[in-house]
């Protein structure tokens, strides 16, 4: 035998608080929809060649939280290219951060970015080295990107649980308290996926003490990695660098660049100050 739920007042509490959300869901979507085609306007009017870097704000510390978004914005002042920044709407068509907007096109991934850019306009970094410095050079950028990026991450937001970087970020009381219950769980599966992430914390610092190490060596005696002229693997490894030497606070991740392998946080305080002398001008809050 039925009986008519719809009279029953669980239900209709039910229906009435489903409905309700879905119609706060549906209005937060228009209004997203609307304020990005309002933003996209103003994009496109940043002028004919000037990049608009979509990236997270700011830190305390070192300009982003983001290795892709410190690679793409030092490719940018290295190459000379006009640039503005928006962090309103941080991840772009492939769901990440950084990505760009030029001359309308709006273009994910930093190392698809970066190719555009040398495409578009006609900027050779690495015109200094050989065929085979060049390959060896790729190969570090890989170990940067695709490596470091990711015993940093899982550190960073799983292992410490956001507590060290946390202090790095200027964040309001509510993300500080919101940020590292999303950030753990999410980073622990992608982490999995990985593969670092069947790993043991001291495992995993192991991993990240050799690959440091390596990089040292890498780097020698020059000043940097593309010799005594920067090269465009510089950007990479200093945006995976500038996480350990700056957003790591009082951390033995942090001590890998200060201490253990010093040439490594020379390295990024002399990539700071050449190619950004406005370094604390762009920290959030300034730092004068
Ligand atoms: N391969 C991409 C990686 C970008 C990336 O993973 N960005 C992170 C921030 S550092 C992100 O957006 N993560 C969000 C997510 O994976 O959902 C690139 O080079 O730009």
């Amino acid at each position: 035998m039925w009986s008519d739920l719809s009279n029953q007042p669980a239900f209709v509490a039910v229906t009435s608080v489903v409905a309700g959300l879905s119609v706060i869901w549906v209005f937060r979507k228009i209004a997203k929809k609307h304020k990005r085609s309002k933003l996209r306007k103003q994009w496109s009017n940043a002028g004919k060649d000037v990049v608009v870097l979509h990236q997270f704000v700011r830190g305390k510390y070192c300009i982003n939280l983001s290795p892709y978004a410190v690679k793409v914005e030092t490719f940018l002042r290295l190459a000379n290219i006009k640039y503005i920044v928006d962090s309103e709407i941080p991840f772009g068509p492939k769901g990440k951060c950084p990505w760009i907007t030029l001359n309308g096109e709006e273009l994910g991934d930093s190392e698809m970015i970066i190719q555009k850019l040398i495409d578009h306009f006609k900027v050779d970094l690495d015109n200094h080295l050989d065929t085979r410095r060049k390959a060896q050079l790729e190969t570090v950028r890989i170990t940067a990107d695709e490596f470091v990026f990711w015993f940093v991450v899982t550190w960073r937001y799983w292992l410490d649980g956001c507590k060290s970087f946390l202090k790095s970020q200027s964040f309001s009381s509510f993300l500080n308290f919101v940020f590292p219950l999303f950030m753990k769980k999410g980073i622990k599966v992608k982490a999995r996926y990985q593969g670092i992430g069947h790993h043991t914390p001291d495992e995993i610092y192991g991993i990240a003490k050799s690959t440091c190490r390596a990089l040292a060596d890498v780097l020698g005696d020059d000043p940097y990695f593309g010799g005594e002229q920067l090269s465009t693997a510089d950007c990479s490894v200093f945006g995976q660098l500038s996480q350990l030497m700056w957003n790591a606070p009082d951390s033995h991740y942090e001590a890998l660049v200060t201490e253990m392998y010093p040439s490594l946080g020379a390295y990024c305080n002399r990539m700071k100050e050449k190619i950004f002398p406005d370094w604390y001008k762009l920290l959030n809050p300034p730092m004068e």
